[in-house]
């Protein structure tokens, strides 16, 4: 359908009021909102994280996409089900305690939400404490992310996996790490579940989780 190959490319090129507007003309034409989503807005983020991933795009093409994305998602979001339709699951994510960098974790937050998950992401400086209220909060959550860009913020990250760990009796969590300071090596060390080198794949990764 024409109007959704345009949502697709307004997102792709950066241009949010044009996404606002296909939106709506899609809504007027009566596509429903749901093949909005799915054939429109996320193959677009789908082929920007490629992009991204194989060096043909930067950061900031990811971001303009995403504004784009989130621009679609505010005039389509009354039309869509009930939420907890909406989601193929939940993530909780955050930056570990003592580390401030959070342009990686946006970026795995905006892949995981294009690839249909909700995601409560608790920002950066997170310790273990806060990640158990949160899951303690949203007890619908399936996988935990935890981002590390600093060496010297590893000891938190293991600690954080640790307490998951003992919180978690019926083994139903999946725990994911990442960030310039992880490694696959580092990742089986504390226990956790999954690691990858970027956000198009952490996405990915999430998903064969569910199954
Ligand atoms: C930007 C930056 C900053 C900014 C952060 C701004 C912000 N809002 O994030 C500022 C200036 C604040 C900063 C501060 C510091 N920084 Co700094 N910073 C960087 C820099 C240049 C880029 C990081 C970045 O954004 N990369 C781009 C993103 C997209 O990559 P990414 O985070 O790795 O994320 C990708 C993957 O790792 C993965 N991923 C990320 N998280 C997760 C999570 C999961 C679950 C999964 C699966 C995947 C995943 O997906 C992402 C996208 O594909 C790096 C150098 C570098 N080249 O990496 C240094 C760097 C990380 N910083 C460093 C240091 C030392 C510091 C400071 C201590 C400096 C100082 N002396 O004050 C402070 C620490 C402050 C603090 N307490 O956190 C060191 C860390 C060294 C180390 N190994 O410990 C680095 C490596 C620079 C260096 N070579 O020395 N920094």
């Amino acid at each position: 359908m024409a109007v959704l190959e345009e949502i697709r490319l307004s997102i792709e090129h950066g241009r949010p009021k044009d996404t606002e507007k296909l939106v709506r003309r899609a809504l007027e034409e009566k596509v429903p909102p749901e093949d909005i989503l799915e054939h429109g807005m996320i193959p677009a983020m789908r082929n920007v994280g490629e992009a991204y991933k194989n060096y043909t795009a930067d950061i900031p093409r990811i971001l303009s996409a995403a504004r784009g994305m989130r621009k679609g998602m505010d005039v389509l979001e009354p039309f869509l089900g009930p939420e907890e339709n909406r989601y193929i699951g939940t993530v909780i994510l955050g930056t570990v305690a003592g580390d401030l960098h959070d342009v990686g974790k946006n970026l795995v937050a905006i892949m995981f939400r294009s690839a249909g998950f909700k995601v409560i992401d608790l920002g950066v400086d997170i310790s273990d404490r806060q990640f158990l209220k949160a899951l303690k909060e949203n007890p619908e959550t399936s996988i935990v992310c935890i981002s590390s860009l600093l060496t010297t913020s590893m000891p938190e990250m293991r600690q954080i996996v640790k307490s998951l760990h003992k919180s978690d009796k019926e083994h139903r969590l999946k725990i994911m790490v990442g960030g310039g300071s992880v490694t696959q090596e580092f990742a089986d060390e504390i226990g956790a579940d999954g690691y990858t080198e970027n956000a198009v794949d952490a996405a990915e990764l999430a998903k064969t989780f569910l199954i």
